[in-house]
């Protein structure tokens, strides 16, 4: 199918007029500098250095999902490294059925297409590495502390700054064959942007820098960030990311609670029927990504999803 959504002029700005606080108001800096409604080359419309991922770029202005989206295409022969992004997402998907927030213009919901042709189980792991590099991409470009909180989580001064949904499309005989990647960060929303039930738990770049930030130059930062570290984990799995984990995680050492089953697989089937409570210190990961609870009778457990809550303070 061709992208769909719908598009409009707001977001035709100068191309960098974000960048040099020219005062152009607010088109200035939510626009990602090109007409909605495009299929981009990232290398060369993007200037990304990325040679798969954001091989393609479908910008549009308003969707329902990125993820639904690219998911569509992908049924329809999209390459592996095509990237939807979209100004504004009407029905943004958080796993388990959550809505993610997704205002024009003030953040990047993408989505990234993936081909790992790996068992899922390898494929799970994803969602934190995916984490793992856009906060080093954040750390990296914009000097802010992001760190992640297993497994999906992208936070900043214990807030959530973003998050990650992993969804697969299953090929034959346990492979997968395609992931679609969906990330949502929170750009330059200011804390009045945020509805009541997230003006305590989430934070934006706007609101950590004190200034706005093109995203163009955060969209960039990802994908090219994405593209090296896929690279990585399709070389090396999780083992290549543990070290990174280890310094980046907010839960590693911390009492936590991890409620799993409630979560949708990466295959996308879900196991709501089945919901455990697995309580402990968080002593570590698995070279394959599993989270390592140590109960109070020293027994171990590898939990591979849930919602993590950290018990006891704050979750920085
Ligand atoms: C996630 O789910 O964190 C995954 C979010 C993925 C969003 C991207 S945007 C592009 C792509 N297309 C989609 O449709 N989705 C992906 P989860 O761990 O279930 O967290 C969801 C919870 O985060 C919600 O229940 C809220 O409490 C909170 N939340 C919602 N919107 C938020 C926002 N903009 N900033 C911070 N927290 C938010």
């Amino acid at each position: 199918m061709a992208a769909s959504g719908s598009t409009s002029n707001d977001s035709l700005s100068g191309r960098g007029a974000g960048d040099g606080g020219s005062g152009r108001g607010t088109a200035a800096t939510s626009g990602l500098g090109f007409a909605p409604g495009q299929v981009l080359s990232g290398p060369v419309d993007l200037r990304l250095s990325a040679s798969l991922v954001g091989s393609r770029v479908h910008y549009l202005a308003t969707v329902d999902s990125t993820n639904a989206i690219l998911r569509s295409l992908a049924a329809e022969g999209e390459p592996e490294g095509a990237v939807v992004v979209a100004d504004e997402q009407t029905a943004g998907r958080g796993r388990a059925g959550r809505s993610w927030f997704s205002p024009p213009g003030l953040g990047l919901w993408l989505s990234v297409l993936l081909m790992p042709r790996r068992p899922v189980r390898d494929v799970a792991p994803l969602s934190i590495v995916t984490a793992i590099s856009v906060a080093t991409a954040l750390r990296r470009d914009y000097g802010v502390d992001a760190r992640v909180k297993w497994p999906n989580d992208l936070v900043a001064g214990a807030r959530k700054l973003g998050g990650i949904l992993l969804e697969s499309l299953q090929g034959a005989a346990g492979a997968v064959e395609r992931v679609v990647v969906g990330i949502g960060l929170n750009v330059n929303l200011e804390s009045s942007d945020l509805p009541a039930d997230l003006t305590e738990t989430a934070t934006s770049l706007r609101i950590l820098l004190g200034r706005t930030v093109p995203r163009l130059d955060v969209l960039r930062s990802v994908l090219d960030g994405l593209d090296e570290d896929w690279r990585l984990f399709e070389a090396g799995g999780f083992a290549s990311f543990r070290e990174r984990w280890l310094g980046l995680s907010t839960v590693l050492g911390r009492h936590i609670e991890i409620a799993s089953g409630s979560d949708a697989r990466a295959d996308g089937a879900g196991s709501a029927a089945r919901s455990r409570v697995v309580a402990g210190i968080a002593v570590g990961i698995t070279p394959a990504g599993a989270l390592i609870v140590e109960d109070d009778a020293g027994e171990t457990t590898d939990v591979w999803h849930g919602d993590v809550t950290v018990l006891g303070g704050t979750d920085d």
